[in-house]
Parts: C-alpha cells; sequence; structure tokens
C-alpha cells in the first residue's frame, strides 16, 4: 500500500493552544508525522511517495473562496500588527449575532474559526495546502486502480469546514479527496470517520447531499468537543436525509462496544453501496490518548483495517488525530496491515 506524505507539515507548528483555561504546548506538532512516518518505514506497508500537484481548484471544491483568501493572508494580517507568536482568535459570533466579515485580522480571526486551540503561524498555509496534495494523491491513486491508500496528513482536516478552522484543522482532507473522487468518477463516496471526536466539518460540508454519505463513531458531544455538532439525532438534509450517520459513545466506551459501533457503521455503509470509501482514520481512540477517553488498544487496530477491508471497496485512509506521539506509529500501522498493506 502507497503512503503519500510530504515534509512541508513542518511548516506548521503551533507554540500553544488554550485548553484547561491556559495557553498549553500545542498536542498537535511534528513529531506525530514523524511517530507515524517512522512506523510505516520500519514495517513492511509498503513505499512512501511525494504529492502531486493539483492546484487550488479541488480545495476550492469543498471551501469557501474568501475562507481560502483569510488561510492565504492571515499571518501576513497578523503580522503587519508587529506580532511574532501565533495567531489566535478569542471571541465568536454566538446567538443573535450578526455574521458579517470584520476588516481588521482579529475579528477575521473569529469569524473564520470556532475554537481557540487551533493557531496560525508563519507557514500554516504552506502545510495544510501540502497536506491536501497529499490528501488529493491519494484519492488519484485510488482512482488510477489501487485498492488502499494512506495519505499521512497532518495536521489534521476533519473539524474544518467550507468555511472555518478549529479543533487543529485548517483543510479538511478527508472532504477534499471525497469531492476529488466524486469529480472524477465515482458516482457515491462514503465517508468513515473513526477519530475519537466528531467529524463536524465533514458533516457540515456534504449533510445537504445524497451522493456521499457520512458516518462517524466518537466521543458524544454533551461530554466532548467540538460539543455542538455530532449528535444521534443529525441524520442530513434535504436531499442529504438518510446519508448522515452519528454514533456518539460515551467517556470510557470499551474496545468491544466501539467495535459494536464499526460493525454498525460498516453495515450502514455496505447498505449505501458507494464507489470508494474515505476513512478520516484518527488513532486517539487509543487507551493512552492524552486528551480522549476510549479504550482501544494496540492489537486492536489490526482489527479495525481487516473490518473495514471486508467491505471490499477501494479505501483510502486520511490521517487525523492520535496524540500518544509514541505509540500513534504502531496504531496506524496496524490498521494498514489489517487492510492488506503489509
Ligand atoms: C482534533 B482531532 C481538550 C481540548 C480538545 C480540541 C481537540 C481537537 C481534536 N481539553 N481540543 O479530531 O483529533
Ligand atoms: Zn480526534
Amino acid at each position: 500500500m502507497f503512503t503519500i506524505y510530504s515534509d512541508d507539515h513542518r511548516l506548521h507548528h503551533g507554540k500553544a493552544e488554550l485548553n484547561d483555561g491556559q495557553l498549553m504546548p500545542c498536542h498537535e506538532k511534528p513529531e506525530r508525522a514523524d511517530s507515524v512516518l517512522a512506523a510505516i518505514q520500519s514495517s513492511a506497508v509498503g513505499d512512501v511517495i511525494e504529492p502531486a500537484d493539483f492546484g487550488l481548484e479541488p480545495v476550492l471544491a469543498v471551501h469557501t473562496a474568501g475562507y481560502i483568501d483569510f488561510l492565504q493572508n492571515a499571518w501576513s494580517l497578523w503580522a503587519a500588527e508587529g506580532r511574532d507568536w501565533d495567531a489566535l482568535p478569542l471571541n465568536w459570533p454566538v446567538r443573535g449575532m450578526r455574521q458579517v466579515e470584520p476588516d481588521y485580522i482579529d475579528g477575521k480571526l473569529s469569524y473564520y474559526s470556532f475554537d481557540a486551540g487551533t493557531p496560525i503561524t508563519p507557514g500554516t498555509w504552506q502545510a495544510v495546502f501540502a497536506g491536501a496534495r497529499v490528501a488529493l494523491t491519494g484519492a488519484a491513486k485510488l482512482l488510477s486502480g489501487e485498492k488502499s491508500v494512506f495519505s499521512l496528513c497532518r495536521p489534521p482536516g476533519h473539524h474544518a469546514a467550507a468555511d472555518y478552522f478549529g479543533g487543529y484543522c485548517y483543510l479538511n482532507n478527508a472532504a477534499i479527496a471525497a469531492q476529488y473522487l466524486r469529480d472524477n468518477g465515482a458516482g457515491k463516496v462514503a465517508v468513515l470517520d473513526v477519530d475519537y471526536h466528531h467529524g463536524n466539518g465533514t458533516q457540515s460540508i456534504f449533510y445537504d447531499r445524497d451522493d456521499v454519505l457520512f458516518v462517524s463513531i466518537h466521543g458524544d458531544p454533551k461530554q466532548e468537543f467540538p460539543y455542538f455538532l455530532g449528535h444521534a439525532d443529525e441524520t442530513g438534509e434535504g436531499p442529504g436525509e438518510g446519508f448522515n450517520m452519528n454514533l456518539p459513545l460515551p467517556w470510557n466506551t470499551s474496545a468491544a462496544d466501539w467495535f459494536t459501533a464499526l460493525d454498525e457503521s460498516l453495515e450502514r455503509l455496505s447498505r449505501f453501496g458507494p464507489d470508494a470509501v474515505v476513512v478520516s482514520l484518527g488513532v486517539d481512540t487509543y487507551i493512552n490518548d492524552p486528551i480522549s477517553q476510549f479504550q482501544l488498544q494496540a492489537g486492536d487496530y489490526l482489527y479495525v483495517g481487516q473490518k473495514i477491508a471486508k467491505l471490499g471497496l477501494p479505501a483510502h485512509y486520511v490521517f487525523e488525530g492520535g496524540y500518544a506521539v509514541e505509540d500513534i506509529g504502531e496504531n496506524v500501522v496496524n490498521v494498514l496491515r489489517g487492510a492488506g498493506g503489509g
């Protein structure tokens, strides 16, 4: 199985996220990708290749032009104020307030975001655009006949919506890949999100569509980030009604209960009959993840890959979360091994 990887992820290295009321070192750091890449290189999973160039068009098929323009210019607007530390938003247009884009950078950061854990740094745009190329290259590989591929994207993407960032995510790599598959021959695409957190961005991007099914297993938003999306009664709208499925689970969910939800997800996915599946692959369901509260162990990840492979569909694994840096490489490699890579 090919792994697609770009070293450009390093250009995004935030200093701090606001967590528990304090500015703390970012959990989402370059070492995460180093760990996964090293584990892939020291296993028999397959070759690591560089991404190709796809331009901006497939990114603009998912994200709004205003948002992309903001991401491209945010750092220079911030730096123009004489600031040489990370840019972070600190207020949001909640209930009853106007959704009008401000002119000043501080207001723009608020307008285009939903949390204070997702810093913009000098190289953020270059890094996230490279991440999108990684995901697009994975999608193109699938279209040219590969059975399964792994896009080692960093930072993650599934919390990013058409026009906002948050949850460590800026461009929605999985959604960009899914849309590219749709635009290049796949009639129906399913996105299976097994990250610990709800993929609110992916859900909202495809919520009113019946050509992309979104299925997610995650910490119940009543307890867990992102708090305001991911409930079981979010089933899609308009033509998309019935094409969104959420399986929220409580803190401390066991591996057995998590796999029951995976079986239910795969059953729905099979019934949909997609031409390809994009897997938002977070391994923060791991028992030792520092910010998450499920109980999967390293060996369990083999079954994740095996069960998804049993669908018999072309599968594009896109890396999302996982913060137990020492162990995420092994956990990801186990998924890919189970899926038939090495
Ligand atoms: C990104 B991905 C914990 C705060 C958590 C954001 C988590 C983003 C997860 N006290 N803040 O889905 O792995
Ligand atoms: Zn996550």
